[in-house]
């Protein structure tokens, strides 16, 4: 594990909500119980269970949004997720998240991304470099991603960017308003808009005039597609030609040929698709298939709290069951710097990060 730890590595699939730590869950939760919101011992089984199919995920991201609907309680698990991510050298981190609504306790979809993005400036174990088009605060000035203080010690850096969800039970309406307050915080680093929530709800025809409208403005998109057979939504996705899409897990043989031929990046997530058997196992995963067929792909976590799993957990996961030695991975990570959400100068200093890492292999 120590080489996947200590190469830098780029997570572009995390969701917030899904990358909480246990221990935080747990803590919120014996909170909750003390207060008579929810039963502790209820919970407590639920948050340690392992094994979960999809239709269990999504109930336990209920609960989750039960433990985390506080703007303070969001911005300390944004804060801890990026420490999280940081402190097993992710350089770069795409954090997406759904804002929600929830008039009872004064929550807009505006103050949760608020709260978000006060967790981003909470951080302190590691410099943040958020905004895209400053060069103030979030350490930009300093074009290493070790920036060098007085004392001549080192502090590590990590480029984070927001994408914004869209939750499959939305409505239009919420779905553009989304849109909208993307466009409204692009300067603080949200940079794209995600399409995720439960699979089998929701069509594609309540989503895409956001998703066009998102476009239509600049901002990235990137869906969650295939995650259960659904020929005619992935066929619609695929015409629309998002920037990447997640996990592919169940498509036939002409959604494959299509999904080549238009060269769309794939985000890969491993632990998450056998978890909740999208997969029955790593041996039959599309990984494979698209690696030798050289199809753009980026090893992803999804959910590492409620997987319990890291990014380097993902990357040693990938070199065992398919064979792939340091080289291979430390090209796939470089690889992936081209499809993150960002300009071609943080490409550029990410894949410097990476060329240097890898010549002290030698
Ligand atoms: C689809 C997923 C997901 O947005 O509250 N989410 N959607 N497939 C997955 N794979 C298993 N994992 C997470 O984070 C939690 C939300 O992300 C989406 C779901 O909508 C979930 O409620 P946020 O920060």
């Amino acid at each position: 594990m120590e080489d996947w730890l200590s190469m830098p590595k780029v997570e572009l699939h995390a969701h917030l909500n899904g990358s909480v730590r246990d221990s935080t869950l747990l803590e919120l939760a014996s909170v909750l119980g003390e207060k008579g919101v929810i039963v502790f011992s209820d919970v407590e089984h639920v948050i340690r269970k392992n094994d979960r199919s999809l239709t269990e995920v999504f109930r336990l991201f209920d609960l989750i949004h039960i433990l985390t609907t506080d703007h303070k309680v969001i911005t300390r698990i944004t804060k801890e997720v990026i420490e999280d991510f940081a402190s097993e050298n992710v350089v770069y981190l795409e954090l997406r998240t759904t804002p929600k609504n929830n008039a009872s306790i004064g929550m807009s979809k505006r103050s949760y991304l608020g709260a978000v993005l006060e967790g981003i400036k909470a951080v302190t174990a590691v410099d943040v470099a958020f905004r895209p088009h400053s060069s103030d605060v979030g350490s930009q000035k300093n074009s290493s991603l070790v920036n060098h203080t007085c004392s001549g010690s080192a502090r590590k850096k990590i480029y984070v960017r927001i994408l914004l969800s869209i939750d499959r039970r939305e409505t239009t309406e919420a779905a553009m308003e989304t849109v909208k307050l993307a466009l409204e915080m692009r300067d603080l680093g949200v940079v794209g808009i995600d399409l995720s929530g439960n699979p089998i709800v929701g069509e594609w025809v309540t989503f895409f005039p956001a998703l066009q409208f998102a476009r239509e403005q600049g901002l990235y998109v990137t869906l969650h597609c295939g995650e259960v057979p659904n020929p005619k939504e992935i066929q619609a996705m695929l015409d629309f030609q998002p920037q990447r899409i997640g996990h592919a897990c169940c498509f036939e043989e002409e959604e494959w040929k299509t999904l080549k031929s238009l060269s769309i990046p794939v985000e890969i997530c491993l632990t998450s698709n056998i978890r909740t058997n999208t997969i029955p196992s790593l041996d039959v995963h599309h990984f494979a298939d698209l690696y030798n067929a050289k199809h753009p792909l980026v090893i992803c976590t999804d959910d590492s709290g409620v997987f319990s799993t890291s990014l380097s957990n993902e990357y040693n996961l990938a070199a065992a069951a398919f064979g792939l030695g340091k080289r291979e991975l430390f090209q796939l990570a470089r690889n992936s710097i081209d499809f993150v959400f960002a300009d071609d100068g943080v490409k550029r200093e990410l894949k410097e990060i990476v060329n240097s890492a890898e010549k002290k292999l030698d």
